[in-house]
């Protein structure tokens, strides 16, 4: 059978979801396609912050009010070091505070909206094939309870995430990718236990990276950084809790019920271009940023707020000049994200061997960051998103 609709959408996570919500709310139809079950994606536990910018995008979309009602506000975070605890305090230094407010709340309010719009959302129906990409019809082959269907659009948007189709088609096509891996996981686990500080805690122990999160006055989210390749059941509940009192100097942090637990290898990619003919990627199938940024879901939701602006005009007014220029819209804010997530990263992270030199390099670079108003202000603007503004660029030139 042939389905046909005007712009394909492959994936249900935060950019494939909030594409869709645009473009329906701009009046463009289409068919979102998620190889998961509604169930799997709406539990599945992820990113935690969302950038002010990203949460007036959800808002201004009309999806933002449970992330209001909800979601926790917080001015600041604690770096922790060396015995020391320092609040950031963002709000003081930028005028601007974070949300934490899980991913997988996003995606139930994302997947509510479409929903009471009656609007089509395929679940647990695989994208296998994307055709004709430059035609002026491509086409999608999706696997759905076994039967194969095809899809026909105007556009098709790989909203796919780190494993989907859409960044494969994009290389097949010439697209590159510039890539960096980082010898560390991180072990995560969302616990039902009371968070044991108000704002989020980033420790750097001599026995590795550790980072207090939230998601409720009652469950907490935790991370420890580990060996790549680590292997789960090395860590015994007990094990757990015992490491991240001993590197966040949280020693009253209670255990609690393991919810969730789960190890993330942590690696940069960054896809260039976005668009090739009529295939568009965005979120994670374009970029991925190990998380001590937090950025990832803020990049797919940006991602898909300038591409939605783009193909209605090109939908409603045959212009074309946004979408063309969707890859050069989005790559400066990719890159800056990936800057400071790498950053991030390196700054928090003990390496494999790291010396003793390179040990106090890491506590001569927190005290500077937390001591200095301008490094601080520095890091608070990159963390709320406020330096992904853009500037008057003066050309010197080919
Ligand atoms: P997603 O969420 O991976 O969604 C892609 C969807 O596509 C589906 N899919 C297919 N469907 C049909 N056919 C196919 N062939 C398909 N192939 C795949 C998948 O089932 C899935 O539902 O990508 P999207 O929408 O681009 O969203 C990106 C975010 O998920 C990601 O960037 C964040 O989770 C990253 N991240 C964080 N981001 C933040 O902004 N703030 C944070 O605090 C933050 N913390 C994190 C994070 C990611 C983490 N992990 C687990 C990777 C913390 C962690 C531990
Ligand atoms: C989270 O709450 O899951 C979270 C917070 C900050 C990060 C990464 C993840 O840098």
């Amino acid at each position: 059978m042939t389905l046909r609709t005007t712009v394909g959408i492959i994936g249900a996570g935060p950019a494939g979801l909030l594409l869709a919500h645009l473009l329906h709310r701009a009046g463009v139809e289409s068919v979102v396609l998620e190889n998961r079950s509604r169930d799997y994606i709406e539990r599945r536990v992820r990113a935690g912050v969302l950038e002010p910018g990203a949460a007036q995008i959800l808002r201004d979309a009309g999806v933002g009010a449970r992330l209001d009602g909800e979601g926790l506000e917080h001015d600041g975070i604690h770096l922790r070091f060396d015995g020391e605890s320092h609040r950031i305090d963002f709000k003081e230094l930028t005028g601007r505070g974070i949300f934490v407010y899980g991913q997988q709340e996003v995606v139930k309010d994302l997947i509510q909206a479409r929903l009471d719009a009656e609007a089509p959302i395929m679940f647990e129906a695989r994208a296998r094939e994307i055709r004709d990409i430059d035609e002026d019809h491509p086409s999608i082959v999706v696997s759905q309870g076994g039967q194969d269907e095809l899809l026909e659009c105007d556009y098709v948007v790989a909203c796919d995430g780190s494993h989907g189709i859409g960044r494969s088609a994009m290389q097949a096509r010439g697209a590159v990718i510039y890539e960096r891996n980082y010898p560390h996981s991180w072990l995560g686990i969302l616990a039902a236990t009371p968070p044991a500080a108000d704002e989020l805690i980033y420790a750097y122990h001599e026995r590795g990276f550790a980072l207090h999160s939230m998601r409720t006055p009652a469950v907490s989210r935790l991370y420890l950084q580990v060996p790549s390749n680590e292997i789960l059941d090395t860590w015994s509940a007990e094990r757990i809790w015992q490491e991240l009192r001993l590197r966040l100097h949280a020693p009253s942090l209670e255990a609690g019920e393991i919810l969730d637990i789960g190890i993330t290898a942590m690696t940069s990619v960054v896809l260039e271009p976005m668009h090739s003919g009529r295939l568009f990627v965005a979120g994670d199938a374009a970029h991925i940023v190990p998380p001590t940024g937090a950025k990832g879901m803020n990049l797919a939701l940006a991602d898909v707020t300038v591409l939605a602006a783009a193909l209605t005009e090109q939908i409603q007014n045959g212009s074309s000049a946004a979408l063309n220029s969707y890859t050069s819209d989005c790559l400066p804010r990719v890159w800056r994200a990936q800057y400071f997530s790498s950053f991030m990263t390196q700054l928090l992270h003990r390496k494999p061997h790291e010396d003793e030199f390179e040990g106090r390099m890491h506590l001569a670079q927190l005290r500077y960051l937390t001591s200095s108003r301008t490094a601080s202000k520095s890091l608070a603007e990159n963390y709320t998103g406020a330096a992904t503004g853009s500037v008057a660029v003066a050309k010197i030139g080919p």
